[in-house]
């Protein structure tokens, strides 16, 4: 068995749609494990701040408009230009809880019209998560959170065709949370299989590369 420097940290990844509550509990997530001592760091898809992420921003509250395929594009380079920097944070031992990844790019890119397939096929090669973890709730019942902002997507019938896509790239592997109930339940679902991840990679499960 490997000894203790040689541990390395969990891809964690979020998933759901669009105010299922991916934010708040990645931040929940991030400071349960900081309290228990696990090196672990929050990320974020599209991340936009590098500047493929500003073209996606821009894209996102309608400042540009973008070819269907293109943006596609664009959200894949924005996972690719962080791959190196999310292998070497792994491999230092640092978990990652990544809020969406290439899950969310395919379910929106498909629930647009396109290809599933060609939508996967840039994602292959990133890294695999160790764990997914869907924040399942109703579009009706996500849509009356505080109500949907101005962004692109934010739309109930788009949610709803997004959801069948992700019901469709879902495998058993997959953790499916109930993202209806209160922060503190939801929380509660998720504390012990995140543990379990973190700890399995610590003991050697090896790293893997999508598209599994
Ligand atoms: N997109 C894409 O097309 N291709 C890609 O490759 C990627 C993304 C990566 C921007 O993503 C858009 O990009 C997104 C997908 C697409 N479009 N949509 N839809 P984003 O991550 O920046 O934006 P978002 O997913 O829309 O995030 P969000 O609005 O912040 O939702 P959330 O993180 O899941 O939820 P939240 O912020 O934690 O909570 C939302 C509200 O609900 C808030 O007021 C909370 O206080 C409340 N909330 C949360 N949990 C609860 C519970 N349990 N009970 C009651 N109220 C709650």
């Amino acid at each position: 068995s490997t000894g203790q420097s040689d541990a390395r940290g969990a891809l964690i990844v979020l998933e759901g749609l669009d105010r299922s509550g991916k934010t708040s509990q990645s931040a929940r997530l991030l400071s349960h494990l900081n309290s228990l001592g696990y090196p672990v760091e929050s990320w974020r898809f599209p991340d936009r701040d590098t500047a493929v992420g500003k073209m996606i921003s821009s894209y996102l509250t309608n400042q540009s408009q973008l070819d269907d395929h293109t943006i596609h594009l664009l959200f894949s380079a924005n996972r690719w230009e962080k791959r190196s920097l999310m292998e070497a944070k792994l491999k230092s031992g640092t978990s990652l809880i990544v809020d969406r990844y290439s899950y969310s790019g395919v379910a929106f890119s498909s629930a647009k019209g396109l290809d599933i397939e060609w939508c996967k096929a840039p994602e292959v090669g990133l890294l695999a998560p160790d764990l997914v973890m869907y924040l399942n709730i109703p579009p009706e019942k996500a849509a009356e959170r505080g109500g949907y902002g101005g962004e692109r997507y934010e739309q109930l019938e788009f949610q709803k065709n997004v959801g069948k896509y992700y019901e469709m790239l879902s495998d058993p592997s997959w953790k499916i949370i109930d993202a209806c109930l209160p922060l503190e339940d939801v929380e509660k679902q998720m504390t012990e299989i995140v543990l379990d991840c973190v700890v399995s990679c610590q003991k050697g499960k090896p790293l893997t590369h999508l598209w599994l």
